[in-house]
């Protein structure tokens, strides 16, 4: 990470160190800086894993994360709906440790390690985690169910990109440059995608994004929108992402934030708005840290 781009004067909370057993039991270092009344001891009954049958069980379901990064959000979101007992392991980005480069030689956030297998990419965790453990099917178990959720994860993937270019702007990967803002076209495609989600919405019936339950599309797009509509709320007083930017009523994609806001896991697994606001105004990013593996790539 280039010194420049380095968080001097991190706002992210004092860490603690505790001890981490790799799979080969070599003893690793690992940060963390959860509050104890976070690391989640769920009644065994909300912590059953499917494989439990097989003689395996939750306990070491290891979640590797930032507290304001909005893809490892996604997963917590996951965790928190399915019911799962997890322990967090909080990664300091701003200063990774290398150890974290044998759980993720790519060294992003979140990763997810249970049994042995450790798992990367936030919607791959969050497919793997419905998949394996009990709780509500997050996904529609017939074919057509799951097509119609796919397609809608193209969507959010669409809104989110849209509305971090929106916001964000190119340059932001360098930090440098002003934020885009005020540039018209990246504000007319944002909202063009709104608009097309709200038309999604209403197509599959609403009122979550695949219809009449929640599935893991509410769950991937939800910690964008809410970053996207604290940014517009203190930047902009002429645009609600609540009402696509121009109508006058509330539209569906408001209705679904309000409704995705109300519920316990989004309300537990939420980012600290005064932190992410403090860290957009200095980096400018809604992804936070995701310009340092940019410039290392492309570099
Ligand atoms: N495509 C990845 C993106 C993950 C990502 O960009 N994570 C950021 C934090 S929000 C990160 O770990 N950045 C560290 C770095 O770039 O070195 C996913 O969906 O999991």
């Amino acid at each position: 990470m280039p010194p420049s781009l380095m968080p001097a004067n991190s706002a992210l909370p004092a860490k603690c160190i505790r001890t981490h057993l790799t799979a080969n039991k070599q003893a690793l270092p690992v940060t963390t800086s959860l509050p104890s009344s976070r690391r989640r001891t769920l009644k065994r009954s909300h912590a059953v894993a499917r494989s439990d049958a097989r003689g395996a069980n939750a306990d070491d379901l290891k979640f590797y994360t930032h507290t304001l990064c909005p893809y490892a959000q996604r997963v917590t979101l996951t965790l928190l709906e399915k019911g799962v007992d997890f322990e967090t392991v909080e990664v300091d980005l701003s200063n990774k440790p290398r150890w974290y480069y044998e759980i993720n030689s790519l060294g992003l956030v979140p990763a997810l390690s249970w049994n042995g297998h450790v798992t990367v990419e936030s919607l791959d965790i969050c497919k793997y985690i419905d998949t394996e453990f009990a709780g509500p099917a997050l996904v529609p178990e017939d074919s057509e169910g799951q097509r119609r959720v796919e397609e809608i994860f193209s969507s959010c993937d669409h809104v989110a990109s849209r509305g971090l270019r929106f916001l964000a702007g190119r340059d932001r990967y360098w930090g440098i440059g002003e934020p885009s803002l005020d540039t018209p076209t990246a504000q007319a495609d944002f909202q063009a995608s709104l608009v097309q989600l709200s038309e999604q919405i209403d197509l599959h019936g609403g009122p979550y994004l695949a219809g009449s339950s929640v599935t893991l599309a509410d769950l991937v797009l939800l910690p964008f929108m809410e970053r996207f509509d604290m940014c517009i709320r203190e930047f902009r007083d002429d645009f609600d992402l609540r009402r696509e930017g121009g109508c006058e009523d509330i539209t569906p994609i408001g209705n679904w934030l309000e409704l995705m806001e109300k519920r316990p896991a989004a309300k537990e697994a939420a980012a600290d708005p005064a932190k992410l606001l403090a860290a957009f105004k200095r980096y400018r990013s809604l992804d936070f840290f995701d310009y340092v593996s940019m410039t290392k790539s492309t570099l």
